[in-house]
């Protein structure tokens, strides 16, 4: 059954500083979610810590607020053990590359049926300011008392590299612009990746509203401009254009979608060549006891199956 956005919405207080870019994105994802029509119990929002990670909290589908860092890691176990829900991991740039750049680099190599939106503000918003991997070098932003002294990382380029099949950017402050895209990502079959420009106006005066408004252009309004791989043989190609065009900073950046690979099999479908009833009946819907609720692995049983197929089980330490 279709619902208004509003009815998505929990009724806490949403507590991101006034103008925040988190607002944005917040009302982009309830009006793609709306759209699609998705069904709340059936739709799981996972996060990181960080003034990012407070999005579950604010959206009525099934969500969790997890570790810094660790929102792809629990995304991909939720997924795989039940590969019929719709899974959108929300993450600040932090915490999906920085502390939780080895995770997003996996989700790539996968190519997972996950959506991941990163809330990207060039800092830490949360612990008040630090540079974070996506701030370019010699920036000093408001929070620095020196300028960066690290490279950044460019996301789009890293995404690309690491295998995922969609990756777009957009800018939290065009709603319409960022919700299309996050429909398109969710539908996807495969990883999915946005970097999302979202000013942090407490923080960074550098990437401001004004500053993105000037810069950003479409690439839908590139007449030639086609991100969509039809047949293997263009993979290489469109990958490279792809990457050209993600390195355009500055007095103009490009928003749109990149790169969109939907001929790369999913994990789900590698796992579905190996265990033959993995769709109809994954871990999810399998049973984890015996006999009316013991549990399905229990010492007496670890024991029956490892004491004859690898080394035998102690039962006592050897100096007992
Ligand atoms: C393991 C761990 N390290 C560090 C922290 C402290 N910490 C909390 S939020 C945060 C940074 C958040 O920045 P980002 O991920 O960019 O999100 P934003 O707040 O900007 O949305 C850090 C370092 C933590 N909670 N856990
Ligand atoms: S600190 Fe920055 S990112 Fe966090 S809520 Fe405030 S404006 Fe938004």
């Amino acid at each position: 059954m279709a619902h208004k956005p509003e009815y998505y919405r929990t009724d806490l207080w949403v507590d991101w500083c006034p103008g925040c870019g988190n607002y944005g994105i917040l009302t982009a994802l309830t009006q793609a979610i709306a759209e699609l029509g998705l069904d709340p119990v059936k739709t799981v929002v996972v996060s990181g810590i960080g003034c990012s990670g407070k999005t579950p909290h604010y959206i009525r589908v099934s969500g969790v607020h997890t570790l810094h860092g660790r929102a792809i890691p629990f995304a991909t176990g939720i997924k795989l053990a039940n590969p019929s829900l719709t899974v959108i991991v929300e993450g600040g740039d932090g915490d999906l590359l920085g502390i939780g750049a080895g995770h997003f680099v996996a989700l790539g190599r996968r190519n997972i049926d996950l959506t991941v939106i990163m809330h990207n503000n060039q800092v830490y918003g949360l612990t008040k300011g630090q540079a974070s991997p996506t701030l370019p070098r010699d920036m000093r932003t408001k929070s620095l008392l020196k300028p960066n002294i690290q490279d950044m990382l460019n996301p789009l380029v890293l995404a690309i590299a690491s295998g995922y099949t969609f990756v777009a950017r957009a800018f939290a402050l065009d709603v319409k612009h960022l919700k299309e895209i996050i429909k398109q990502a969710i539908m996807h079959k495969g990883a999915s990746f946005i970097d999302v420009l979202q000013p942090c106006v407490t923080y960074n005066d550098v990437y401001t509203v004004q500053f993105y408004r000037k810069a950003i252009y479409r690439l839908d309004d590139e007449s030639n401009w086609d991100p969509i791989v039809r047949d293997p043989s263009e993979e290489y190609e469109k990958k490279m254009k792809a990457i050209a065009k993600a390195q355009e900073w500055g007095a103009s950046i490009p928003v749109g979608v990149f790169y969109h690979n939907p001929l790369v099999p999913s994990f789900e479908e590698r796992l579905q060549g190996r265990l033959r009833y993995y769709i109809e009946n994954p871990p999810a819907r399998q049973s984890i006891t015996v006999n009316g609720g013991a549990p399905l692995i229990d010492d007496r049983r670890m024991r029956k199956l490892f004491s004859k197929k690898i080394v035998p089980v102690r039962s006592r330490r050897p100096s007992d």
